[in-house]
Formats: C-alpha cells, structure tokens, sequence
C-alpha cells in the first residue's frame, strides 16, 4: 500500500514520500507535504489562536514545566492521559480541522484528536517515549506535523541499540508512524544549542 502511496508521489517535487522505518513498524515522511505559503499561515494561526499551555511533571515529589507549552484539541468526550497528566480536549478549530483532513488523505483514517506542542526555542523538547498509551490501542496511529523553525527528530530502536534514525522536521512536513514502531521504537525532540526559530508540532491521534 505504501509502495502505491510512493509510487504515485515518487516523481513528484512537493509531497515526496519516503520511507524511514519499515522494520519493526513504520514511518513515512513527506517533507514538503504543505507549501511554504500555506505553513507560514498555519503557523502565524495557530501560535495566535492555540490555547497554549504550560503544564507541569511531579519527579522527586516537586512540580516541575515541562520544556514546551502543550495543547489538546478533538472530538468531545476523547480524553487521553498524557505525561500522568489527564487532558480533556477543546473543539476543533477551523485551522485545525483543514490540517487533519489534508493528512487524512493520505493517511487514509479519521483522527479524533490532536496534542499540539510549542518549542519555544532550543531548550524546549521531548525525551525518550513511545506513543503508547493504551486509549491509542494496539497499533496507535500518529499523524506528526511540523511548522516553524526544524528541528531534529530522532528514533531509537528498543532493543537494538545501533538502530537509530535521525529526520529533521521541516516547516510544512508530515511524519506519518503506524504499524508496530510504538512497540519497538522510542522518539525524542532534543534540545539543541544552535539558534532555532520557534516550532509547532501537531500529533494527529485516534483514542478509542
Ligand atoms: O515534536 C515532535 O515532533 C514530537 C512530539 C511527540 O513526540 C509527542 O508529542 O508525542
Ligand atoms: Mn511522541
């Protein structure tokens, strides 16, 4: 399927797909899935229109922010523990809405919710995790989009340490994961000292 899916793109400019994991799961990245003009205008949206939070970790028993501001969006009712902290989503935005449908025809489902981050600048980030919460099910399916500055997006196999990817995520891609590499995979967004632009990630889910 995914073959079709990179024969059709494969000899296009914008929209080339390209498989980065195909063992122990999948992960398909398109990195010029938006246009620059249309990223740009996602990107000045959803910074001004996002209910942006600063959420916080307990480790050692002190309440600690976590090095990003976070963001829940979807269906009502689709409430997801994230971090230990539990997220109730607020409604669709237009903006959101026209991101989801333009992943959903290529990813070829129907998400329900989205957890959007902000890194404000280098510092900001994401350590090691799985995207495997159990309301995710089996095989959660995470649609991964990226506007602002790029930033290093880096995998590690679980059990087998020389088996590691790095992607840097570019204004307007899409990272599309699926099959097993939640089971087998770790991701994470380091931090980095070099001079970074401002980034939005939207995670695309669908919670059972
Ligand atoms: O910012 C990213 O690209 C990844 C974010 C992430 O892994 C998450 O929110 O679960
Ligand atoms: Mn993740």
């Amino acid at each position: 399927m995914y073959q079709q899916q990179l024969n059709l793109f494969g000899e296009q400019e914008s929209c080339q797909a390209k498989i980065v994991i195909n063992l122990d799961g999948e992960a398909i990245f398109y990195r010029t899935f938006f246009t620059i003009e249309e990223s740009d205008q996602f990107f000045c949206e959803l910074e001004n229109s996002i209910n942006w939070r600063q959420d916080h970790i307990k480790l050692y028993g002190k309440s600690i922010d976590l090095p990003r501001l976070t963001a829940w969006y979807g269906d009502e009712g689709k409430s997801y523990i994230y971090s230990g902290i539990e997220q109730h989503p607020s409604p669709w935005t237009p903006t959101l809405k026209k991101i989801k449908s333009r992943i959903e025809e290529v990813a070829n489902v129907k998400f329900n919710s989205v957890l959007l981050n902000f890194y404000r600048s280098g510092k900001d980030s994401v350590s090691w995790h799985s995207d495997d919460e159990p309301e995710l099910g089996i095989n959660p399916i995470i649609g991964s989009v990226s506007f602002g500055g790029t930033r290093r997006f880096c995998l590690k196999h679980k059990n087998i340490p020389e088996r590691k990817v790095d992607i840097e995520l570019p204004h307007g891609s899409f990272l599309l994961m699926k099959g097993e590499i939640q089971h087998h995979w770790l991701h994470q967004i380091p931090k980095t000292q070099q001079a970074v632009k401002p980034r939005i990630n939207l995670t695309f889910r669908i919670i059972n």
